[in-house]
């Protein structure tokens, strides 16, 4: 019955770590020779991102931020194809489009690990 699990769980990390590594190519939504015109910071502790919403304007190149304030996070934001982590590390990246985007830890960090999900919100 254990081994069952650990074979499932181990399936679906295979699965996410796909889908992962297919987002991080850049298909037109980043640009790291961009700068930035506004930036947010993402701090992540266990076990939670600092706010619950962030909020950018579409259009408008943004520099996201990730800090490790506590504990080894990262975050993934399959939407806008960001994908950070380590101590401090950043990104820019234009929104093309409104709308709500998840953003989630990308490191198996601990039991709270699931629980850590905010909302990168995009306005006009
Ligand atoms: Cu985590």
């Amino acid at each position: 019955m254990k081994k069952s699990i650990a074979f499932l769980l181990s399936s679906v990390l295979m699965v996410v770590l796909a889908a992962c590594g297919s987002s991080s190519s850049n298909g037109g939504a980043a640009d790291n020779n961009l700068t930035a015109e506004s930036e947010i910071v993402i701090e992540a502790t266990n076990f939670k991102f600092d706010q619950e919403e962030y909020r950018v304007k579409k259009g408008v190149p943004v520099k996201i931020t990730f800090k490790n304030v506590e504990g080894n996070h990262g975050i993934i934001i399959p939407g806008l194809k960001v994908d950070l982590k380590g101590k401090s590390q950043s990104k820019v990246v234009v929104p093309k489009e409104t709308g709500e985007f998840e953003i989630a830890c990308s490191i198996m960090c601990g039991a709270g690990h699931s629980t850590m999900i905010s909302k990168l919100i995009v306005e006009e």
